[in-house]
């Protein structure tokens, strides 16, 4: 097979670019916002490396570009594959089966299908791309099957693997149909990095068990090779939110919030994508109880929910968006007052801007999910807060639980503790928080997400690992 120039490759379901004309026949694109693509676009452009992914819409073809010196390789889906790949075998059967199937996986034939032969897309544009003994970072659930496809077209090339979400344990795992040639996939890759070592641990064990393979430690041979599973816990770009929580803009903005919300009320904020995993219904309900038992009064605290708009065609997200709507009016209508609602629910995206300014005006926050790769929001929290004030409800099923040993950990399942945690967090001493939250940021601006990539890379190997950053 012919071979290209790029000695580093980053594989992922989205490109790292978002559109920003519609003006027919111009192409105008701009770098999307967010953790990874910062902390892995200094790698990519010193390596004069390349990005492989989907623009985000169907039937969308823009051919290969560059931009900001990284060149970028649109892989095109058609919008019956955006539903079957997608929609259907990633975020219908894969997302929730690997989050301990909090809702019932789907399983459907063509769904398997049509993920292998995107994964197959995905694999051939990178073999193309990538230089003689070239280093490739795949990324996410939507990509299991590619390090092995990418191995078999190119054996020259180093391979690592980033899953962002849970690996489940082994007796889950196995209810996948055709499970093996996952997990064949993903063993192809020399390093599969997970956020937590409990998932690396439920990796190996199911390779043992699946294919009888005999684990030492964090490595496995598998097939005349040597794989290696540890945990690489993602972080933030700690200096961005920093930088934004002492923009007096931003300040300004915080005070304001606080102000329209009703001078000298509480502030719980709860910031996610809409997901059954996040834990948003159990969380909005415990406050409702706290309401209801006069533990809380409406007088004295206020609810803001902010929830991303998310895979909005999946059926399980539009239920659970209506379940959530419905419950906010409940205890809007039990416990409200005339221009005094205690759940403020805004079904928003928002700026960074806006959303450290929320940070910065909560007191306390919630973030509760009933199962979560790490959770990031736990950790912009962490950063924004300077003030070194502000109190962190975490779930004890998120990775960022592991990793930040002042908050306040809960049992999303069980409402009592739920709603123990987030009384004691209001009630707590400030002293006491202060404690807490220097704990939690020294431990975020130690562990950012540039090492996080730092790191994975240099177990990796290859080229890119020398590359001074
Ligand atoms: P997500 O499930 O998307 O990520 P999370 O880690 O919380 O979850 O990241 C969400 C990001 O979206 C955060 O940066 C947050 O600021 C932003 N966001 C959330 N709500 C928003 C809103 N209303 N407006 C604007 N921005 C909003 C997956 C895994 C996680 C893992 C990450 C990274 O599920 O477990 O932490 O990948 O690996």
């Amino acid at each position: 097979m012919e071979q290209g120039r790029y000695e580093f490759v980053v594989v992922a379901n989205r490109l790292p670019v978002d559109r920003v004309s519609s003006e027919p026949g111009e192409e105008a694109w701009a770098r999307s916002p967010g953790g990874l693509v910062s902390a892995l676009e200094p790698s990519v452009r010193q390596s004069r490396g390349a990005w492989v992914g989907w623009t985000g819409a169907p039937d969308d073809d823009p051919g290969q570009f560059e931009l900001d010196g990284v060149h970028l390789r649109p892989v095109p889906l058609s919008a019956e594959e955006v539903d079957q790949y997608y929609e259907g075998q990633s975020n219908s059967t894969i997302w929730p089966l690997f989050h301990d199937a909090v809702e019932q996986p789907v399983h459907r034939r063509t769904w398997r299908v049509t993920y292998e032969a995107v994964n197959r897309r995905f694999a051939e544009a990178t073999a193309e791309l990538a230089a003689e003994g070239a280093t490739v970072w795949v990324h996410d659930y939507q990509l299991l099957l590619v390090p092995r496809m990418l191995r078999e077209a190119r054996p020259d090339l180093r391979i690592g693997f980033f899953l962002h979400i849970p690996f489940p344990p082994v007796e889950l795992f196995m209810q996948l149909p055709r499970r093996a040639d996952l997990l064949r996939g993903l063993l192809g890759a020399d390093l599969v990095g997970f956020q937590q070592s409990l998932a690396a641990d439920n990796f190996l064990q199911l390779a043992a068990r699946l294919l009888g393979l005999e684990p030492e430690g964090e490595r496995v041979e598998y097939e005349g090779r040597t794989v290696t599973a540890r945990a690489f816990p993602i972080s933030i770009d700690m200096s961005e939110i920093d930088r934004l929580a002492a923009d007096p803009g931003v300040q300004a903005e915080a005070r304001r919030l606080r102000r329209e919300l009703g001078g000298d009320r509480r502030l719980f904020l709860g910031v996610d994508r809409l997901d059954y995993t996040k834990g948003i219904e159990q969380r909005i309900e415990a406050y409702g109880e706290l309401l209801a038992a006069g533990a809380v009064s409406n007088d004295e605290a206020v609810l803001v929910q902010v929830a991303t708009p998310s895979r909005l065609r999946v059926a399980q997200y539009q239920q659970l968006r209506e379940r959530v709507e419905r419950e906010v009016g409940r205890i809007n209508g039990e416990h409200g007052d005339v221009g005094k609602a205690p759940v403020h629910y805004l079904f928003q995206s928002r700026t960074r801007e806006e959303l450290v300014a929320l940070y910065l005006a909560a007191d306390v926050m919630l973030v509760t999910p009933l199962r979560d790769g790490m959770n990031l929001v736990a950790k912009e929290y962490v950063a924004a807060r300077r003030d070194e004030q502000g109190a962190l409800v975490l779930s004890e099923f998120t990775g960022a639980a592991a990793e930040l040993d002042g908050a306040f950990v809960v049992n999303p399942y069980d409402v009592d503790d739920l709603e123990r945690g987030m009384a004691a967090a209001l009630r707590a001493d400030p002293a006491d928080l202060a404690a807490r939250m220097r704990r939690m940021r020294s431990h975020v601006r130690e562990h950012d997400v540039d090492r996080w990539a730092r790191e994975f890379l240099d177990v990796l190997g290859g080229p890119v690992s020398s590359l001074s950053r």
